[in-house]
Formats: C-alpha cells, sequence, structure tokens
C-alpha cells in the first residue's frame, strides 16, 4: 500500500513556530505509522517562497528575497533535523520543478475553459495573501480575526479562475464521501462557505517575483501566478506530476493532506479540489484540519510580536528543567503536543503543562516502567532475559487493546486517543509489576514463577517500545538497546503479538530514559518522604497480609551526599546509593542530623513508594526512621546492624 502525506509548505517570512511543528509532527507520526505498517510512504513538506510577504520581510532585512528565502529554507530543514522529521521530499516553490509544474497545471486549466481575463479592482491583505470585497472588511482592515493589518488597493488587469462553477460539485463530493474533510464540525464550516456562494477568484499578479504565466494564456506579459495557486500545486509537484507519469499515477492523489484551520475552508477544502476538478485530476482523499496552539488565548503565529514559542528554546527549558537529553526532549515535545489536545481544536501552549505531561507520562508511567524491571532483570537473573512464558492475559489483552486502539485512532488522527489507550496498556503493565512483587518471589525462592514475571514485564516493554515509536522515535530506540534489542527491525504486527522478545538476550546498560523533573509536577501530592511521626497500635482493621507487606521494596542503602532543602529546617536531600542506581530521597531528619554526619552511612529505605516532589525536590523513596524514646524532637534512621550489600532486599 502507499501512503501519501502532505503538510502545508510555510511561508519562510519567519522561521516556524510551535504551531508549525505541530502539523509536521503530525505527519511525521503518521508516515512513521505507515512505514511501520510496511507501506511505501511519501510525506512531503516544504517551504512557500514567492509570496508578497517573502519579499517585504526580505526588504526589511535589505536582503535580496531569493538569498533570504534560501536562509529560511535551511533553517526549516534544520529545524525539522531536530525535531526528528522523516521526510521524504522537502519542495521549495522557487524550484525548477516547482514552476515548471504550476505552469503545466495553469495551462491546464486555461485550456478547460475555467480561466478567463478581466479586470481585478479590489483590496489585498498582504499578510494573508487574498483578496476581500469592500464589505468583507472590518473597519477597513483584513477581516482574518488573527491578522487585522491594513489592506491594499489593487487594480490591474487579471486572470480569474471559475471556481462559482464549482459549488454544485464540490457539495456533491462533500455528501458522497463522508470522510473526506475532517473534522466533522469543520466540514460544516465548509458547506455554509460554499453554499453562501463561491466568487470566481483573481488567480494573477503583476510582480517580479512569482511563477510567470505560461505564455500559452492570452494577457501573461508580465503576469506572475497568484501564490495560493503556485503553492497548491506542490503537493502534485512532489509526486511527480508533470513529467514523471509513473511516480504520479502511483502517489497520487494523496492520502491525506494536513493543516490547520486557518487554511482549510477557503483555500484547501474548496479552491484546490476546484481547480484539480477543472485540471481533471483525482481529488486528495481526505483533507483534515486542526486547531492552533494559542498563547494567552490568541492564535501562536510568526507576524505577532512578543516572544513567540519556538520548538529551539522550548526544547532548551525542557532540558534544564529536567535535566534530559536533546533527543529525549525532543520526544516529550512530540508526545505533548498529540496528547495535549484533541486534534481539530484549539490548545493553549505552556512550559508548565509540558513539564506536567513529561514528569507524570514519561518519567512515571513509561520512565519507570523500564527503570523497576531492567534492575531486577540484572540483580536476579545477571542481565540475562528469562525464557519467553506464554501470554500474561492481563498483559496481553491490555496490549492488543492497545495496538487496536492505536490503529483505529490513528485512522482518525485521533492522536490524543491512541495515546490515552497506549498509556492505559503501560497503567496495565505498572500494576502487573505492582501486583506480582517480583522482589518478593525473589525472597521466597519461587524461581519459575520470577522468571515468567520478569519475562512478561519486559516483553510488555517491548511491546510499548513498539506503540510509542512513531510518536517517540529515538526513545523507542532507546528503550530497545537498554532490552538488549539493538538493530531489531521494528514492525507493526509485532507491536501486540506476545513472546518475541527472545530469551537469554543480554540486557544493555540502564540510563534513566526521562530524569525527574525538579520543577515538573507530580501526581503525588506532595508529603515528606520519612516514616509517620504518629505510631498507632494497629488495630485488626488496620492489618495487612503477608503478600500485602510483600509488595513493599525495602533495600539497603548507602548515603553518598547529603545537603539542607533550602528555606525548609527539617529536610535534608539526599542521595542514596543503591547499587545499581543512586535515587534522591528528601527526609525530614534535619533537626537530628547534620548533614556531613550522614555521608557514608547506610540505611534501610522504601525503594518502590511513588515519587513525590517536596519543596520543589523530586524525592526518590523514603528513608526509615524512628523517633527517639522520651524526646519527640529527635529522630534515629534505621540502619543495619553489620554491613549489608548495597541494593539487598530487607525482609
Ligand atoms: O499558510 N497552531 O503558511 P504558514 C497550529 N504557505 N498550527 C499552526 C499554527 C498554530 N498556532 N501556526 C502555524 C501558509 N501553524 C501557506 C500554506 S499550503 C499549500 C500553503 C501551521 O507559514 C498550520 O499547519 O502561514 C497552518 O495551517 C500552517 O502552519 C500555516 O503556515
Amino acid at each position: 500500500m502507499k501512503f501519501y502525506v502532505t503538510t502545508p509548505i510555510y511561508y519562510v517570512n519567519d522561521v516556524p513556530t510551535v504551531g508549525h511543528a505541530y502539523t509536521t509532527i503530525a505527519c511525521d507520526v503518521l508516515a512513521r505509522y505507515h512505514r511501520l505498517r510496511g507501506d511505501e510512504v511519501l510525506f512531503t513538506t516544504g517551504t512557500d517562497e514567492n509570496a508578497l510577504k517573502v519579499v517585504r520581510a526580505a526588504e526589511a532585512q535589505g536582503i535580496e528575497p531569493k538569498p533570504f528565502a534560501d536562509d529560511m529554507a535551511d533553517r526549516f530543514r534544520q529545524e525539522w533535523r531536530e525535531l526528528d522529521i522523516s521526510y521524504d521530499d522537502f519542495i521549495r516553490t522557487t524550484e525548477e520543478r516547482q514552476h515548471r509544474a504550476v505552469q503545466v497545471f495553469f495551462d491546464s486549466l486555461y485550456r478547460s475553459g475555467d480561466l478567463y481575463v478581466g479586470k481585478y479592482e479590489g483590496w489585498y491583505c498582504v499578510s494573508d495573501e487574498t483578496y476581500f470585497r469592500e464589505e468583507e472588511l472590518i473597519e477597513g482592515r483584513c477581516p482574518n480575526p488573527e491578522c487585522g493589518k491594513k489592506v491594499e488597493w489593487m487594480s490591474e488587469p487579471a486572470h480569474f479562475f471559475r471556481l462559482s462553477k464549482y459549488e454544485q460539485a464540490l457539495l456533491e463530493q462533500i455528501g458522497r464521501d463522508p470522510g473526506w474533510l475532517l473534522p466533522e464540525f469543520r466540514k460544516n464550516e465548509v458547506v455554509n462557505f460554499i453554499r453562501g456562494g463561491l466568487r470566481d477568484v483573481c488567480i494573477s499578479r503583476h510582480s517580479d517575483w512569482g511563477i510567470p504565466m505560461p505564455s500559452t494564456v492570452p494577457d501573461s506579459e508580465g503576469a506572475v501566478i497568484y501564490v495560493w495557486v503556485d503553492a497548491l500545486v506542490n503537493y502534485l509537484t512532489c509526486a511527480g506530476y508533470p513529467d514523471d507519469r509513473d511516480r504520479f499515477e502511483h502517489y497520487w492523489p494523496a492520502d491525506v493532506h494536513v493543516m490547520a484551520k486557518d487554511i482549510f475552508v477557503r483555500f484547501h477544502a474548496s479552491m484546490w479540489p476546484a481547480m484539480l476538478m477543472s485540471a481533471g485530476l483525482p481529488l486528495p482523499k481526505r483533507i483534515v484540519a486542526h486547531g492552533w496552539w494559542t498563547q494567552g488565548g490568541e492564535k501562536i503565529s510568526k507576524s505577532r510580536g512578543g516572544a513567540v514559542p519556538r520548538p529551539g528554546p522550548v526544547l532548551e527549558m525542557l532540558m534544564e528543567e529536567t535535566g534530559c537529553s536533546r533527543p529525549r526532549a525532543v520526544d516529550a515535545l512530540r508526545y505533548y503536543m498529540l496528547r495535549q489536545v484533541p486534534f481539530g481544536q484549539d490548545g493553549e501552549f505552556t512550559g508548565e503543562g509540558l513539564l506536567i505531561r513529561y514528569a507524570d507520562d514519561l518519567a512515571n508511567d513509561l520512565g519507570n516502567l523500564l527503570h523497576r524491571v531492567l534492575p531486577m532483570i540484572r540483580r536476579y537473573r545477571q542481565g540475562l532475559i528469562p525464557a519467553p512464558c506464554q501470554a500474561e492475559p492481563e498483559l496481553h489483552d491490555a496490549a492488543k487493546a492497545a495496538a487496536g486502539g492505536w490503529d483505529k485512532a490513528v485512522s482518525t488522527l485521533d492522536f490524543r486517543g491512541g495515546l490515552e489507550v497506549i498509556w492505559e496498556f503501560l497503567g496495565a503493565a505498572n500494576r502487573y509489576v505492582d501486583h506480582k512483587a517480583p522482589w518478593a518471589l525473589a525472597k521466597s525462592g519461587d524461581d519459575a514463577a520470577l522468571d515468567r514475571v520478569l519475562y512478561a514485564a519486559a516483553e510488555a516493554i517491548r511491546i510499548a517500545a513498539c506503540l510509542v515509536a512513531p510518536v517517540m522515535p529515538s526513545t523507542s530506540d532507546e528503550i530497545e538497546r537498554q532490552l538488549g534489542l539493538e538493530g531489531w527491525e521494528r514492525r507493526w504486527p509485532q507491536a501486540s503479538e506476545w513472546g518475541l522478545l527472545p530469551g537469554g538476550a543480554t540486557i544493555g546498560q540502564s540510563e534513566r530514559l526521562f530524569p525527574r523533573a525538579d520543577a515538573a509536577k507530580s501526581k503525588a501530592s506532595p508529603g515528606e518522604h520519612t516514616a509517620p511521626k504518629s505510631s498507632t497500635s494497629a488495630g485488626k482493621e488496620a492489618m495487612i497480609s503477608l503478600k500485602e507487606f510483600q509488595k513493599l521494596e525495602l533495600r539497603v542503602g548507602e548515603i553518598v551526599s547529603a545537603e539542607r532543602v533550602p528555606n525548609a529546617d527539617k529536610l535534608l536531600k539526599l542521595s542514596v546509593d543503591l547499587g545499581e542506581e543512586t535515587r534522591t530521597m528528601v527526609a525530614g531528619i534535619a533537626l537530628s542530623y547534620k548533614p556531613e554526619e550522614l555521608v557514608g552511612r547506610s540505611v534501610v529505605v522504601v525503594a518502590n513508594l511513588e515519587p513525590a516532589t517536596i519543596r520543589g525536590v523530586r524525592s526518590e523513596g523514603m528513608i526509615l526512621a524512628g523517633w527517639v524514646e522520651g524526646d519527640d524532637q529527635s529522630i534515629a534512621i534505621v540502619t543495619p546492624d553489620r554491613p549489608v550489600p548495597k541494593g539487598s532486599v530487607v525482609s
């Protein structure tokens, strides 16, 4: 199966914002997902350079338009490389192949009788590259609420495309193919727009920047083609139009054009299909509009003044706040954008929202699973994956549901819904580990059960890595490396197939995927990670079973550093070495111990306590301590009375 997906081609009047990144990431996810399924994918993006606003932006910098556009196009490419965008083709509308395609396409509109020469007099908004009627203006300005700029009067002989002729054909197409325009509520906007009456569009301009009109068309002297006709044709050019017929027949029509709502109704859902009908070419199979990312409720846009969120600085912020690597920051941004808002709706972009998603979904749900399971395989099985076990129904059913749910969600571009089902599976995998308590099985010496649980948990991680691969490609690679699957060829049917993780494989070196963000908010309610002060004698109803007790993962650790938590009299921030890893823990023992007294001391910690952020410090475990008799201010930490290796289980 072939799959052809396109982003809009972006104006090069400025560098991209997170809004441009969003569309490009969404298309990248579609492309990667289809490649994983074995489809032959063509994923295209590029830059729209023949616009008047590009000339104006170049002028403002005192540069000629072409070198200005060259530089900008490079910066777009650079940005997409940074964000791990796997496009197959990057088209610039100043390229020769685009000039040829646009001229041939324009000529075919002329030959179909849908072009005529008239006179254009009216208002033009340079920023939106759109003509408006007098009555459409708002106090003499562009009626687009996001623009509102001054319009300019244009009066020139012009070429018109008979858009009005296609009203009925467009309405019929919309009625015939219910999934053609998405989302549904925007489809209704298109229907209303067309029913309101389509006017013929002026598709020429007099300028020396743009694609010259073919000489076969009357009055073409000195005229260039309207930038929107030029821009839309890029979708054909990338598919091989007009000269590479085989390629064109293979890839066209596009499977999906993706864009935001700003360029959906008027351009992609009306003018573009009408022009294709006129040229006798098949229509794209699906046209999808997402919402806008906003800041302070307003659309994030290149032309808006002030600090516009751009991908680079957002990644820097994330790395600084969390200590994560650049590839993890990239994947966290990709994840956040697709998970945060339903595709089609607007969403407010905030650094805080990104940090919360990072902490809750990535560091906790995904990262935790990996960092609980792999150290146990190292500790109990010398780093070797146990032999494959039969599918554990509670895990396998959840995996199948996640893979099926993701398939379904991707087909309607419901990325948020798709990620939700994957995260339900991660929840099931974490609960499985809690419930099976492998540390308790290790204690009780039930080797067969321990093998089964460790294998099943590792297999769940492999499946999760495959499921999230289109959204977080480098994180999936890293998880597979840690599982010992470097070089493993990931394919989609493997996602929920049980038992593919080879037994006997040696796991790779562990590295924390998503270090815990100090500043990130935690799901856990803040509380001090020390034993509670009151020790009431437990009533019968408060008793716990041995099995419940075994869920506790108590370990011996060694304090390797200690310091006070600023502005908190009772708190110390400790680094505790647990053998396989060193964790940060916050303990309320500062009134009883000086930091320097603690370094080198052995302590007993609750190692599987849900992390919490205490006074801005992420605490990943609890030190056991008791109150000194007769002194309710003084605390004594619990220490083994003989040397015990770091990481040993306390039972
Ligand atoms: O319109 N939220 O280019 P453009 C969501 N050249 N998406 C956003 C966004 C935001 N705040 N800001 C930008 C053009 N986008 C034409 C397109 S295509 C044949 C020609 C994304 O640079 C979104 O995809 O203004 C939007 O449609 C596109 O960038 C507009 O990019």
